[in-house]
């Protein structure tokens, strides 16, 4: 077997983080694990071990929650499996993916919904959120309130700038498993490939696909930098992560303690916000020392393809009109 420096040097950030909140594992009265997709170094993680050391602290060490980042248990799919069946007991996850459980979880990230953050939070911290946080609920996972930021996600490629949308005609790109993903660059006329993210910096770096869509505090925590040569700003949809317990271990938790980690976990979420939102606004001049080459296209032109595509129409069918009126409200326009 061989061992890429990548992959050395992933593990033992991974083990690092690990080994420093889990010293006292043993003395606390529930350890859990948290699992998550995403490098130690973005904002996500950062917070989340500031959460889980506050948690610590003020539930005078009975709680530790334990975290591996950087799909250390497995790929989204995998610990997805694994906060339902208890084998961890907290996961963040893209409204998406989850819609592989969870139909309805993946309408916020309907393309082109949101013209700006202001808008984003309004929505997740108000009706559209509260609705996805009921359909998660039924699906007999617990979901914290407040949902953290991905970022409007941005095309990037090996071969050449997305400047319109005959541009994506044919080009293949990785997209995460959720039908929402396929159906939009289907739209487009792409050839979308579902890829867990545990696999992308591999699919692109062996040309499995020539694309990826993320935001670019990933483009740049995840390093795709190395592997990719173009982003183009194209904005097309916003996404998040919520932050999901399993129920059983949520409902061990005596209430006063469910409370304190509740607190700072939904606390976390809104300073990792703003985290986000800085990030993506000053990344982009180290992803051009990367040498990464930058263009803005006309979302407006994106939009209009989806629309010819029929895309909204579908959507809409698939999501009912109850659903699709909170939307249209929460975003403030039609959609269709
Ligand atoms: O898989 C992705 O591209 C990522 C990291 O953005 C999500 O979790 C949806």
């Amino acid at each position: 077997m061989t061992i890429s420096r990548r992959t050395l040097l992933q593990g033992t950030a991974s083990v690092a983080m690990v080994s420093t909140f889990g010293a006292r594992a043993q003395s606390a009265e529930f350890t859990y694990k948290y699992a998550n997709n995403l490098p130690v170094t973005h904002p996500m993680n950062l917070r989340a071990k500031e959460a889980a050391d506050k948690i610590k602290q003020e539930t005078n060490g009975r709680v530790e929650i334990q975290i591996f980042p950087n799909n250390q248990l497995g790929s989204d799919t995998d610990m997805l499996s694994q906060v339902r069946s208890g084998g961890v007991e907290f996961f963040t996850l893209s409204p998406l993916i989850l819609s592989t459980l969870v139909p309805n979880a993946s309408i916020s990230g309907i393309g082109f919904a949101f013209p700006n953050y202001d808008t984003v939070w309004k929505a997740m911290d108000g009706e559209l959120g509260a609705y996805v946080r009921g359909q998660i609920a039924k699906a007999n996972l617990v979901v914290m309130d407040k949902i953290w930021d991905n970022g409007f996600r941005q095309i990037t490629s090996s071969n050449k700038p997305i400047q319109t949308p005959e541009d994506l005609k044919g080009f293949k790109i990785r997209v995460p498993v959720s039908p929402l993903w396929t159906s939009m660059f289907s739209a487009f006329g792409s050839a979308p490939a579902s890829i867990n993210f545990a696999e992308v910096y591999t699919a692109l770096q062996t040309k499995v696909v020539d694309g990826q869509e993320n935001p670019l505090a990933i483009i740049s925590t995840a390093k795709l930098f190395e592997v990719q040569k173009y982003t183009s700003m194209t904005n097309h949809m916003w996404d998040g992560f919520w932050f999901l317990a399993n129920r059983r271990a949520w409902e061990r938790l005596p209430e006063d303690l469910r409370a304190i980690v509740a607190k700072h976990l939904n606390a976390a979420a809104v300073e990792e916000r703003a985290d986000v939102a800085k990030l993506n606004g000053n990344v982009k001049d180290e992803l051009v020392s990367k040498s990464m080459q930058f263009n803005d296209p006309n979302p407006a032109l994106f939009r209009e393809a989806l629309r010819k595509a029929g895309f909204y129409a579908e959507w809409k069918k698939k999501y009912g009109d109850e659903a699709w009126a909170i939307l249209e409200k929460s975003v403030g326009s039609s959609l269709s």
